[in-house]
């Protein structure tokens, strides 16, 4: 899949609440709710354990889904993954390219000045936030609101992906905001019925990302 992919709903299956053994099923259950873009986070696991949720993700996206890794190029290369999420303090995106000349990169960032290095550097998108304030990441920048995001917007090129305490409420005024795509974690994995919380995201942002 093509860069396209990253409009509309990113979503993302964060260890912090669910564990990597049920990686597969819940991916599964998001490509056929319409999610197309999926990412593995995975901090404080082991590599195995990361790798083989990894492969199961990978099979369930095949090419109905953008598959992305975060942090670990190691991983995303090892898993076939169409691409890998770097924070500030990973491996630096120019070192990553050469790893992964083909894939899609892209790079946590969190103000203006991080967001057009990423840019200028090749990366294919940025995440910026988070927007509000989140119970997922516990070391979190304090949130930059839609107006952070409405600054930042005009001056960057490639697609934003926003991040941070982003629900079913709050989607449509993200994507007004500016950003290409929503990146939502906690508002999907901790729903009932995680294929309907994300069929209803997508409904409530469209496709009209950026
Ligand atoms: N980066 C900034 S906020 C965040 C990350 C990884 C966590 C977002 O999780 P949630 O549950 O959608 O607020
Ligand atoms: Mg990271």
């Amino acid at each position: 899949m093509k860069p396209e992919g990253l409009t509309g709903l990113y979503a993302i299956i964060d260890s912090t609440w669910v564990s990597l053994a049920q990686a597969g099923r819940y991916t599964e259950e998001l490509v056929s709710g319409g999610v197309r873009v999926i990412q593995l986070r995975a901090k404080d696991e082991g590599s195995r354990a990361i790798l083989e949720a990894a492969r199961a993700m990978r099979s369930a996206t095949k090419d109905r889904a953008l598959f992305m890794v975060n942090d670990r190029v190691d991983i995303a290369i090892l898993s076939g993954a169409d691409g890998v999420h770097l924070g500030q303090s990973d491996i630096p995106l120019v070192e990553a390219r050469k790893l992964m000349p083909n894939a899609l990169i892209g790079v946590s960032t969190h103000n203006l000045e991080e967001a057009t290095d990423a840019a200028r550097h090749g990366a294919d998108y940025i995440s910026y936030g988070p927007i509000f304030a989140t119970q997922t990441k516990k070391d979190a920048d304090i949130p930059k609101g839609l107006e952070g995001l409405k600054a930042l917007a005009p001056s960057v090129n490639i697609p934003i992906v926003a991040i941070g305490g982003i629900t079913v409420e709050t989607a449509a005024s993200v994507i007004e905001a500016g950003a290409s795509a929503i990146a939502v974690i906690s508002d999907i994995l901790l729903a009932d019925d995680i294929k309907s919380r994300a069929v209803e995201l997508i409904s409530r942002i469209g496709r009209k990302g950026a």
